[in-house]
């Protein structure tokens, strides 16, 4: 596992009301990073971040998640 410097490390936070696409949002970026093999829906019950069994079957997330992203510049440099 690579380890990355501090000042290569960034922490982005995705804020906003209830149902207007959070997650969705990480999902996707997640998957177009290159960073998850499929492209995880809330719909389907298929995001990394919502992985509660009850977050699963009400689509909605209960509680806040951390979500590594490696760019690949970085991941490979
Ligand atoms: N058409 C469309 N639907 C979207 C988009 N983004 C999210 N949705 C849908 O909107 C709904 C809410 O998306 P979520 O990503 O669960 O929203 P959220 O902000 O994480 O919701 P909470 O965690 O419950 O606060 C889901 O049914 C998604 O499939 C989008 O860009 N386009
Ligand atoms: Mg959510």
């Amino acid at each position: 596992m690579k380890i990355y410097k501090t000042e290569e490390i960034r922490n982005v936070g995705i804020a906003g009301h209830g149902d207007t696409g959070k997650t969705q949002l990480v999902s996707s970026l997640l998957h177009t990073g290159g960073m998850t093999p499929r492209w995880g829906k809330v719909t389907e019950g298929t995001t990394v971040t919502d992985w509660d069994e009850e977050e699963i079957a009400r689509k909605i997330s209960i509680q806040s998640a951390l979500a590594p992203w490696a760019f690949r510049a970085l991941a490979h440099g």
